[in-house]
């Protein structure tokens, strides 16, 4: 009796290992690997964001995507962050990366220290139909936070200044 319950059990894991085997290469899984920005910029300025995303080595290939590029005051991007701009990715093979070089501009009215960061497979603020094109087995690892940049206020220079060469109780400064 004892050996027609292990021939049972050993019956039974056998005939189960291929399933859980399969069920962990259903899918990718992107990343973002690194990201980065100027130290420093005025608001307003054209800057260059530089990443690198990368696929699995396991789930296959992946289709074409977007990484999106975020301004946050936290080191936690997500995409209620001021979205600076997007990159195409047309592939990506399984276990290789992807590299890029983005031009994006700041925003006027900003000032102070900001994190830059990027969600891969997201497209803007995400609210479009562009975004989360790939299905993959982790959708909750697609964003990280970059460098901090110190966004400075936008040039202001004094064109002239002016006073009488002899002053009574009010004189003007024309700035
Ligand atoms: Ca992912
Ligand atoms: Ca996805």
């Amino acid at each position: 009796m004892k050996y027609v319950v292990w021939c049972a059990v050993s019956l039974l894991l056998v005939i189960a290992q291929p399933f859980s085997t399969e069920a962990q290469q259903v899918a990718p899984d992107l990343t973002v690997v690194s990201v980065s920005a100027p130290a420093s910029a005025g608001a307003g300025d054209v800057i260059t964001v530089s990443d690198t995303v990368a696929a699995s080595p396991t789930g296959g290939n992946a289709g074409a995507f977007y990484v999106s590029y975020y301004l946050s005051a936290d080191s936690t991007i997500t995409t209620s962050d001021t979205c600076l701009g997007t990159r195409y990715i047309t592939s990506l093979a399984t276990g290789a990366s992807s590299s890029g070089s983005t031009t994006v501009t700041l925003p006027k009215n900003i000032i102070g220290a900001y994190y830059v960061g990027a969600i891969v497979d997201m497209s803007g603020s995400g609210g479009n139909t562009s975004s989360n094109r790939v299905p993959e087995s982790d959708e909750t690892n697609n964003a990280l936070a970059g460098n901090q940049i110190a966004v400075t206020g936008a040039d202001l220079t004094v064109v002239s200044v002016s006073a009488p060469a002899s002053a009574g109780d009010v004189i003007t400064a024309n700035i």
